[in-house]
């Protein structure tokens, strides 16, 4: 089988691990382009219409937008839809909503919330994507002051809880939603967890993640889905 598609991403973007987990469960063959933070608006196959990753061309050069309406358009393509499909779409619906509303905002704050945090983000971010030799030590410098100061901490203000309150009681929420089964989907995963999933991994490649690891069912639930992944 050859390659399903190309897809476009920055590597520390949460939006993008959700595409990069459902492609690693469905055992998908892909490329990675990892683009420049700096050149992204310029440089997407989508720009100028869309600046944002990710962003899938498939094999025909078709180009899709937006990291849900990726996941279900791969899952429908190359998974006869298997993942999205429910016989409760309601509930389905629903929490797809929540996750992508309320998992996408609580990134920032465990990553950027206090000084010390945004100072060690920002210094791995500048060494795992692809800057430029400037803008990289620009970024790792400069970036955190601006991620602390502007925008993590009126978020965290805003919301009223610590970072890591905010992601256990996010878990908690999540995870009583399976009704006593191991995953949102019942007995193996579906689109809901996955996407929720690429919203927790993506906080992996950093120190804090420590704080989830606190979160037992949260943890089972993780790794278990992690164990389905042919990385
Ligand atoms: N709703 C979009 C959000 C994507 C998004 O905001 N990506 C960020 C990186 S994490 C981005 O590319 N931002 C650049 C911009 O907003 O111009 C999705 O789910 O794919």
């Amino acid at each position: 089988m050859g390659s399903a598609g190309n897809l476009h991403l920055l590597y520390t973007c949460p939006f993008c691990w959700k595409v990069r987990g459902l492609l690693e469960h469905l055992d998908l063959e892909h490329e990675r382009i990892q683009v420049n933070p700096m050149k992204a608006k310029k440089t997407l196959p989508s720009a100028p219409e869309w600046t944002k990753v990710p962003v899938w061309v498939d094999s025909e050069e078709n180009i899709f937008v937006d990291s849900t309406p990726i996941m279900k358009h791969i899952d429908e393509v190359h998974n006869d839809g298997k993942l999205w499909a429910s016989d409760d779409e309601e509930r389905r619906d629903k929490w797809m909503e929540w996750v992508d509303l309320h998992m996408s905002k609580a990134t920032i704050p465990i990553l950027y919330g206090s000084l010390f945090s945004a100072l060690k983000t920002t210094t791995r971010v500048s060494k795992l994507e692809k800057f430029g030799f400037i803008s990289k030590r620009l970024y790792a410098w400069a970036g955190f002051p601006i991620m602390w100061g502007i925008i993590a901490r009126s978020r965290v203000k805003k919301d009223g809880r610590k970072p890591k309150q905010l992601w256990h009681d996010l878990l908690d929420e999540f995870t009583d939603s399976f009704n006593g089964k191991q995953f949102f989907g019942g007995e193996a995963p579906d689109l809901v967890d996955l996407a929720a999933f690429g919203y927790v991994r993506s906080i992996s490649p950093y120190p804090q993640f420590s704080q989830l690891e606190d979160h037992k069912s949260g943890m089972e639930w993780y790794r278990a889905i992690e164990a389905t992944l042919k990385v």
